[in-house]
Protein backbone atom coordinates (compact mmCIF):
# COMPACT_ATOMS: atom_id res chain seq x y z
CA UNK A 1 0.00 0.00 0.00
CA UNK A 2 1.19 3.18 -0.81
CA UNK A 3 1.02 5.87 1.98
CA UNK A 4 1.10 9.46 1.13
CA UNK A 5 3.50 11.20 2.65
CA UNK A 6 0.96 14.17 3.93
CA UNK A 7 -0.99 11.55 5.61
CA UNK A 8 1.33 9.34 6.38
CA UNK A 9 3.48 11.99 8.48
CA UNK A 10 -0.13 13.36 9.98
CA UNK A 11 -1.06 9.97 11.05
CA UNK A 12 2.00 9.10 13.12
CA UNK A 13 1.84 12.78 14.45
CA UNK A 14 -1.47 11.94 15.28
CA UNK A 15 -0.93 9.02 17.17
CA UNK A 16 2.02 10.68 19.13
CA UNK A 17 0.15 13.54 20.39
CA UNK A 18 -2.74 10.75 21.47
CA UNK A 19 -0.16 8.93 23.46
CA UNK A 20 0.70 12.40 25.13
CA UNK A 21 4.09 12.07 24.33
CA UNK A 22 4.95 15.56 23.50
CA UNK A 23 4.68 16.65 19.36
CA UNK A 24 7.51 18.66 17.40
CA UNK A 25 6.22 21.63 17.12
CA UNK A 26 5.91 21.43 13.29
CA UNK A 27 5.33 18.11 11.22
CA UNK A 28 8.63 18.31 8.78
CA UNK A 29 7.59 19.00 5.42
CA UNK A 30 10.07 16.75 3.43
CA UNK A 31 10.21 13.24 4.49
CA UNK A 32 13.83 12.43 5.48
CA UNK A 33 15.12 8.67 4.83
CA UNK A 34 16.15 8.19 8.30
CA UNK A 35 12.81 9.04 9.71
CA UNK A 36 10.93 6.36 7.60
CA UNK A 37 11.43 3.10 9.02
CA UNK A 38 11.46 4.16 12.48
CA UNK A 39 8.04 5.80 11.85
CA UNK A 40 6.68 3.47 9.87
CA UNK A 41 7.24 1.23 12.64
CA UNK A 42 5.98 3.73 15.45
CA UNK A 43 2.46 3.98 13.57
CA UNK A 44 2.28 0.06 12.85
CA UNK A 45 2.81 -0.35 16.70
CA UNK A 46 0.87 1.98 17.63
CA UNK A 47 -2.18 1.76 15.31
CA UNK A 48 -4.23 -1.00 16.67
CA UNK A 49 -4.90 0.00 20.49
CA UNK A 50 -6.25 3.04 22.24
CA UNK A 51 -3.61 3.97 24.85
CA UNK A 52 -4.28 1.78 28.10
CA UNK A 53 -3.81 4.22 31.48
CA UNK A 54 -1.27 2.32 33.93
CA UNK A 55 -2.71 2.01 37.15
CA UNK A 56 0.91 1.25 39.06
CA UNK A 57 2.99 3.39 37.83
CA UNK A 58 0.88 6.86 37.74
CA UNK A 59 1.47 10.80 37.64
CA UNK A 60 4.36 11.28 34.57
CA UNK A 61 4.83 14.48 33.37
CA UNK A 62 4.13 15.14 29.50
CA UNK A 63 6.76 17.20 27.85
CA UNK A 64 7.48 18.37 24.62
CA UNK A 65 10.31 15.81 24.25
CA UNK A 66 10.67 12.93 23.93
CA UNK A 67 12.08 8.98 23.03
CA UNK A 68 10.65 5.84 22.95
CA UNK A 69 11.97 1.68 23.63
CA UNK A 70 10.05 -0.86 22.34
CA UNK A 71 10.77 -4.59 23.52
CA UNK A 72 9.77 -7.97 25.17
CA UNK A 73 9.05 -8.56 28.33
CA UNK A 74 9.29 -11.86 30.78
CA UNK A 75 8.21 -11.96 34.73
CA UNK A 76 10.12 -14.63 36.37
CA UNK A 77 10.47 -16.65 32.86
CA UNK A 78 6.95 -15.61 32.11
CA UNK A 79 5.58 -14.05 29.33
CA UNK A 80 3.90 -10.72 31.05
CA UNK A 81 -0.15 -10.56 31.19
CA UNK A 82 -1.24 -8.56 28.46
CA UNK A 83 -2.81 -5.31 28.93
CA UNK A 84 -2.14 -6.11 32.62
CA UNK A 85 1.27 -5.97 33.61
CA UNK A 86 3.37 -2.60 33.50
CA UNK A 87 6.43 -0.74 32.84
CA UNK A 88 7.86 2.54 34.16
CA UNK A 89 10.88 4.20 33.59
CA UNK A 90 13.15 6.35 36.46
CA UNK A 91 15.22 8.82 36.33
CA UNK A 92 17.54 10.59 39.13
CA UNK A 93 15.24 13.52 39.88
CA UNK A 94 18.87 15.34 40.99
CA UNK A 95 17.47 15.38 45.06
CA UNK A 96 17.89 12.28 45.92
CA UNK A 97 14.75 10.46 44.54
CA UNK A 98 13.53 9.34 41.53
CA UNK A 99 11.45 10.85 39.10
CA UNK A 100 9.03 9.00 36.81
CA UNK A 101 8.84 10.01 33.12
CA UNK A 102 7.56 7.15 31.10
CA UNK A 103 5.02 4.08 31.97
CA UNK A 104 2.68 1.82 29.89
CA UNK A 105 0.88 -1.01 29.72
CA UNK A 106 2.25 -4.18 28.38
CA UNK A 107 1.22 -5.26 24.61
CA UNK A 108 -0.43 -1.38 23.88
CA UNK A 109 0.60 -1.57 20.35
CA UNK A 110 -0.39 -3.53 17.95
CA UNK A 111 2.22 -6.08 19.11
CA UNK A 112 0.60 -7.82 21.95
CA UNK A 113 4.13 -9.32 23.00
CA UNK A 114 5.90 -5.90 23.06
CA UNK A 115 5.81 -2.99 25.26
CA UNK A 116 5.84 0.23 23.99
CA UNK A 117 7.22 3.27 26.39
CA UNK A 118 7.51 6.88 25.59
CA UNK A 119 10.27 8.40 28.01
CA UNK A 120 10.30 12.02 28.44
CA UNK A 121 12.46 14.63 28.56
CA UNK A 122 13.21 17.70 30.61
CA UNK A 123 11.89 20.80 29.57
CA UNK A 124 13.94 23.32 30.22
CA UNK A 125 11.21 26.21 30.27
CA UNK A 126 9.72 24.79 33.29
CA UNK A 127 11.75 25.16 36.52
CA UNK A 128 13.07 21.95 37.74
CA UNK A 129 13.55 18.73 36.69
CA UNK A 130 10.43 17.36 35.00
CA UNK A 131 12.02 14.70 32.46
CA UNK A 132 14.89 12.77 31.62
CA UNK A 133 18.41 14.37 31.25
CA UNK A 134 20.59 13.93 28.29
CA UNK A 135 21.99 10.55 28.66
CA UNK A 136 20.68 10.18 31.76
CA UNK A 137 20.32 6.37 32.75
CA UNK A 138 16.57 5.28 32.99
CA UNK A 139 15.98 2.57 35.44
CA UNK A 140 13.05 0.44 34.13
CA UNK A 141 11.01 -1.09 36.52
CA UNK A 142 8.04 -3.67 35.99
CA UNK A 143 5.06 -4.54 37.82
CA UNK A 144 3.37 -8.07 38.04
CA UNK A 145 -0.14 -7.09 38.55
CA UNK A 146 -1.54 -10.47 39.45
CA UNK A 147 1.19 -10.79 42.25
CA UNK A 148 1.06 -6.95 43.07
CA UNK A 149 4.99 -7.32 43.30
CA UNK A 150 7.46 -4.68 41.45
CA UNK A 151 10.64 -5.50 39.73
CA UNK A 152 13.63 -3.62 39.34
CA UNK A 153 15.75 -5.01 35.81
CA UNK A 154 19.19 -4.53 36.61
CA UNK A 155 22.43 -4.42 34.03
CA UNK A 156 22.25 -8.01 33.09
CA UNK A 157 18.43 -8.63 32.57
CA UNK A 158 18.17 -6.37 29.81
CA UNK A 159 19.08 -8.03 25.93
CA UNK A 160 18.85 -5.88 23.24
CA UNK A 161 17.63 -7.61 19.69
CA UNK A 162 18.06 -6.38 16.68
CA UNK A 163 15.14 -4.77 14.41
CA UNK A 164 15.97 -3.05 11.16
CA UNK A 165 15.20 0.65 11.75
CA UNK A 166 15.02 1.02 15.30
CA UNK A 167 18.21 2.32 17.20
CA UNK A 168 20.18 -0.25 19.18
CA UNK A 169 19.71 0.77 23.05
CA UNK A 170 22.96 0.64 25.19
CA UNK A 171 22.76 -1.18 28.63
CA UNK A 172 22.57 0.72 30.93
CA UNK A 173 19.59 2.16 28.58
CA UNK A 174 19.85 6.06 28.32
CA UNK A 175 17.94 9.20 26.94
CA UNK A 176 18.05 10.96 24.01
CA UNK A 177 15.50 12.71 22.57
CA UNK A 178 13.48 11.70 19.59
CA UNK A 179 15.42 8.54 19.25
CA UNK A 180 13.15 5.48 19.20
CA UNK A 181 15.30 2.37 20.81
CA UNK A 182 14.42 -1.52 20.18
CA UNK A 183 14.32 -4.28 21.14
CA UNK A 184 15.36 -3.87 24.75
CA UNK A 185 13.79 -7.08 26.29
CA UNK A 186 13.11 -7.29 29.73
CA UNK A 187 13.50 -10.06 31.80
CA UNK A 188 11.98 -9.50 35.44
CA UNK A 189 13.75 -11.46 38.52
CA UNK A 190 14.41 -11.20 41.93
CA UNK A 191 17.60 -9.74 42.23
CA UNK A 192 20.38 -12.00 43.48
CA UNK A 193 20.94 -11.31 47.47
CA UNK A 194 17.35 -10.29 47.77
CA UNK A 195 16.70 -13.46 50.82
CA UNK A 196 13.28 -12.21 51.82
CA UNK A 197 12.43 -12.17 48.59
CA UNK A 198 10.40 -8.59 48.85
CA UNK A 199 11.85 -7.81 45.43
CA UNK A 200 14.75 -5.13 46.70
CA UNK A 201 17.98 -6.03 48.40
CA UNK A 202 18.36 -4.08 51.12
CA UNK A 203 20.23 -4.10 54.38
CA UNK A 204 17.37 -6.78 56.23
CA UNK A 205 19.29 -9.27 53.17
CA UNK A 206 22.46 -8.57 54.74
CA UNK A 207 21.15 -9.13 58.43
CA UNK A 208 19.36 -11.92 57.44
CA UNK A 209 22.47 -13.79 55.23
CA UNK A 210 24.35 -13.14 58.68
CA UNK A 211 21.32 -14.38 60.87
CA UNK A 212 21.59 -17.70 58.77
CA UNK A 213 25.84 -17.81 59.08
CA UNK A 214 25.34 -17.97 62.66
CA UNK A 215 22.78 -20.31 62.82
CA UNK A 216 20.04 -17.72 64.20
CA UNK A 217 17.70 -18.35 61.15
CA UNK A 218 17.76 -21.45 59.12
CA UNK A 219 17.68 -20.45 55.74
CA UNK A 220 16.80 -18.00 53.18
CA UNK A 221 15.56 -18.54 49.47
CA UNK A 222 18.15 -19.68 47.78
CA UNK A 223 17.05 -17.89 44.63
CA UNK A 224 19.04 -15.18 46.42
CA UNK A 225 22.53 -17.91 46.04
CA UNK A 226 24.90 -15.74 44.71
CA UNK A 227 27.70 -18.00 43.99
CA UNK A 228 25.76 -21.09 43.14
CA UNK A 229 27.13 -23.65 46.03
CA UNK A 230 23.35 -24.00 47.16
CA UNK A 231 23.58 -22.27 50.47
CA UNK A 232 23.14 -18.60 51.96
CA UNK A 233 25.73 -17.45 53.62
CA UNK A 234 28.55 -15.19 54.01
CA UNK A 235 29.36 -14.72 50.51
CA UNK A 236 25.39 -13.05 49.85
CA UNK A 237 26.07 -11.45 53.31
CA UNK A 238 29.96 -9.89 51.23
CA UNK A 239 27.64 -9.36 48.07
CA UNK A 240 25.04 -7.79 49.48
CA UNK A 241 26.98 -4.93 51.16
CA UNK A 242 28.71 -4.71 48.10
CA UNK A 243 25.75 -4.27 45.93
CA UNK A 244 24.58 -1.82 48.95
CA UNK A 245 27.87 0.22 48.60
CA UNK A 246 27.04 0.61 45.01
CA UNK A 247 30.25 -1.54 44.08
CA UNK A 248 28.17 -2.46 40.70
CA1 LIG B 1 12.66 21.42 33.62
CA1 LIG C 1 14.93 -8.17 50.12
CA1 LIG D 1 25.68 -19.18 48.37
Amino acid sequence: MEIKPDIFHRTVFRRMESMKCGVPKKPPVKINALWIVPAVFLLLATAAHALTPTVHFTGVETTPSNCFYFGGLTILGEPAAFLEDEVGVFVDDGAGGRLLVGACVFGDSNQQDKYLIAVNGDDPLEPGKNGAGHHDVLTFKVWDKSEDKEYTIGTADFSVEYRQGLNEPAIPPVYQTDVFFGLLNLSAVPPPGDIDQNSEVELADAILALKIVTGVQETGSLDADVNDDDRIGIHEAIYILQYLSGLF
